[in-house]
């Protein structure tokens, strides 16, 4: 996978370098550049921003370096002339980078789609992202709507919260995404059993000492009996879900609320909890706060 990232601050992605995608950089897994938006600025003070139209506070980054930086690392990865060819000097007015763009743009941004775990093997299946880290009050909106008429351009929010910028946002993209590419995780199980996998949270995990601070290890994870082990685990992880992520619950698709259905007697706690929490009408019948965690 190739991946190109641009931003005004290159040294806010150093820990690209750490790690498991530090590794899958030098194994070849992904082809990993981080490129500053000033060297498509070509004023004296090479300026990436100016003041809203409209009015309003904070500054809005300038359409010109971003359509030049997207004219070269889009259409270069297409194997064409970068652009139309038309601007290495101020792009005014032009209309750069006719013909068709290789790869799918990224900007993170808190007015983006949400970013999920489906989200994350979505992107996982391109061979070119591209990602946008805009600052200030974002990126002007004719970037995105120029590139969309050339590529697929997703804005995609971590939260609901605002950030300075995206940088921060395109880690926690690409640790999400890096980590679904073949060749990077040693055991390919863990990508099955991990949270979010099947629409739950995961179960917790234990390791030795049996007994840590007058804390056992549960009975059932130390049994070594597979079968109970397992439904021990989907039971604590519909409980965990129905007590911290109630809107998860609701999400399963109706195959899912046949499993809840299924929960064995130890966890009838959790059945009684569950189960109205599949049809969206009985939804209020959720009570997660009378439960543990
Ligand atoms: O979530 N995000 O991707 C953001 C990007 C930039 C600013 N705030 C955000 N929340």
């Amino acid at each position: 996978m190739k991946i190109d990232i641009v931003t005004i601050f290159p040294e806010y992605l150093a820990p690209l370098e750490l790690s498991l995608i530090g590794k899958a950089r030098t194994t070849g897994v992904v082809q990993l550049d981080v490129h500053d938006l000033r060297r498509w600025t070509h004023d004296v003070h090479r300026t990436v921003d100016d003041t809203p139209y409209g009015g309003g506070p904070g500054m809005v980054m300038r359409p010109e370096p971003w359509g030049l930086a997207l004219d070269e690392l889009a259409a270069d990865a297409a194997g064409g002339a970068p652009g139309d060819g038309a601007g290495q000097a101020g792009d005014g007015a032009g209309s750069a980078g006719d013909g068709a763009w290789s790869g799918r743009l990224v900007v993170p941004s808190p007015a983006g789609v949400p970013f999920t775990q489906a989200l994350a093997h979505e992107l996982a299946d391109e061979s070119h992202l591209i990602f946008a880290c805009g600052r200030y009050e974002g990126i002007d909106q004719r970037v995105l709507d120029h590139a969309a008429a050339r590529m697929p351009v997703t804005e995609i929010s971590l939260g609901d919260y605002v950030l300075f910028g995206g940088e921060v946002a395109v880690l926690v993209i690409l640790e999400a995404v890096i980590r679904l590419l073949p060749g990077v995780l040693g055991n390919a199980d863990s990508l099955v059993e991990e949270s979010h996998a099947d629409g739950l949270l995961e179960a917790p995990g234990y390791t030795k000492p049996p007994t840590w601070r007058e804390l056992p290890v549960p009975e059932i994870v130390r049994s070594g009996d597979h079968g109970r082990i397992a439904r021990w685990r989907r039971d604590q992880a519909l409980l965990r879900t129905a007590a911290r992520r109630p809107d998860l619950l609701a999400a399963l698709a109706p195959d899912g609320c046949g499993k809840v259905v299924g929960l064995p007697r130890e966890a009838r706690g959790a059945h009684q909890l569950l189960e109205p929490a599949c049809p969206r009408s009985q939804r209020h019948a959720l009570s997660p706060r009378k439960q543990q965690r």
